[in-house]
């Protein structure tokens, strides 16, 4: 069976700086693409592959703040986009609300993506309050369809998290959105790209995806050396974009990604899960993948995707699809469990009871894979 394809898209300044800091951390750089109206700041972007929009509408130059100029030149655009979509499974959208190229072409371009079939997970910032009330409404309305049509909305708030890092500079604080963007989006490329110990594979991601909320928050932890998983754990809850754990605490699912070095365990896993479970509601679902990554020796890093509902008939998917994929998920948590069943009451509030090796927080006719109403 082939791997997963993602493509990750960077669209406008914003995006593509984004991009760039990506360049360093991602495994597939030739999944990278530059999307832009100004000609001048995609020549100076690293991405193996650029795309200039609007080049008839724009001349080459942004679209000077007018959301209507970037909406327009992606649809200009479509046809390469969309040849560049093809057989993708999945699109990683990243901008910088507020402007007008990346605030105007991200929805235009999630719906050219919707349409080729392709899962789509958007990364975007939201102004400072100094950019002004314009950027602000700008963003905010953007912000509202994407809320409506992305499979997940992970969201920056650009101000909230200069707040809380204590930069100082504007540069800094940019520097700052680029780097957790940047982490954020390898760390779930790496979860679908890399072998790992306890494999999450795109139908896990998808399913997260489709039935927790549309909004998803994200957070990272590392640690290093003796004691790096609980290192990584305290890191992670205590991440300012996880508002220091709170959360977690009413999380209604959360997807965890960790990536280590062939000397992660097995109870680096359990501890770093332990720590998590200790702090979510009971009844939350914990997706869990690791990664093994031979440069991560003696490291672990965390990313966590958070989402606070849960519905898993949000997708519109027959009764009979939502059953079976219950089903299914059922037997894949019940195979994760398994691996990590070397310590008792490991998942006691927040996984599902599971007694010989079946879940018993899944109703019986769910768990056996019993259609009921339709056959
Ligand atoms: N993370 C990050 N955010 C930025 C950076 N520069 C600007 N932003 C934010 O992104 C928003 C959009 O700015 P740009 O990405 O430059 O705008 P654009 O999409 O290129 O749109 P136009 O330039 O109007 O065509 C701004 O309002 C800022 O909040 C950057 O270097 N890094
Ligand atoms: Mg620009």
């Amino acid at each position: 069976m082939r791997g997963t394809k993602i493509r990750i898209m960077g669209v406008g300044g914003a995006g593509c700086r984004i991009l760039d800091r990506l360049n360093e951390h991602i495994y597939d750089a030739s999944s990278l693409v530059a999307v832009n109206t100004d000609a001048q700041a995609l020549n100076a972007a690293r991405a193996a592959v650029k795309l200039q929009i609007g080049e008839a509408l724009t001349n080459g130059l942004g679209a000077g703040g007018d959301t209507s100029v970037g909406r327009q030149a992606a649809r200009d655009g479509e046809s390469m986009i969309r040849s560049l979509l093809a057989g993708t499974d999945m699109l990683l959208l990243l901008a910088g609300l507020g402007g007008g190229t990346g605030t105007g072409a991200v929805p235009v371009i999630m719906d050219q993506a919707h349409e080729e079939g392709v899962l789509v997970l958007c990364f975007v910032s939201m102004p400072f309050a100094f950019e002004g009330q314009n950027r602000m409404k700008t963003a905010e309305e953007s912000l509202e369809i994407l809320r409506e049509s992305a499979d997940a909305l992970l969201v920056v708030p650009n101000q909230r998290l200069s707040e809380y890092a204590g930069a100082e500079t504007l540069a800094a604080t940019f520097d700052l959105v680029d780097d957790v963007l940047a982490k954020g989006v390898s760390g779930i490329e790496k979860l679908l790209t890399q072998p790992g110990l306890i494999r999450l594979d795109f139908a896990d991601l998808k399913n997260m995806v489709k039935s927790g909320g549309g909004l998803c928050t994200f957070g990272f932890g590392e640690g290093c050396g003796k004691g790096k998983a609980r290192q990584a754990a305290e890191s992670l809850l205590g991440n300012p974009l996880l508002e220091n754990g709170k959360v977690v605490e009413s999380a209604a699912a959360v997807l965890l990604s960790m990536v280590g070095g062939p000397d992660l365990t097995l109870k680096d896993v359990g501890e770093i899960t332990d720590a998590l479970s200790a702090r979510a509601p009971k009844g939350c679902r914990l997706f869990i993948g690791t990664v093994v990554d031979e440069n991560w020796e003696g490291r672990v890093m965390l990313t966590a995707l958070v989402s606070d509902e849960w519905r898993p008939d949000r997708t519109g998917d027959s009764d009979e699809d939502t059953w079976a994929a219950l089903a299914r998920k059922g037997k894949q948590m019940q195979t994760k469990l398994r691996l990590e069943s070397y310590g008792k009451g490991r998942f006691k509030d927040v996984e599902p009871t599971v007694m010989d090796g079946e879940d018993l927080d899944i109703p019986t006719f769910v768990r056996r894979g019993i259609l009921i109403g339709k056959q």
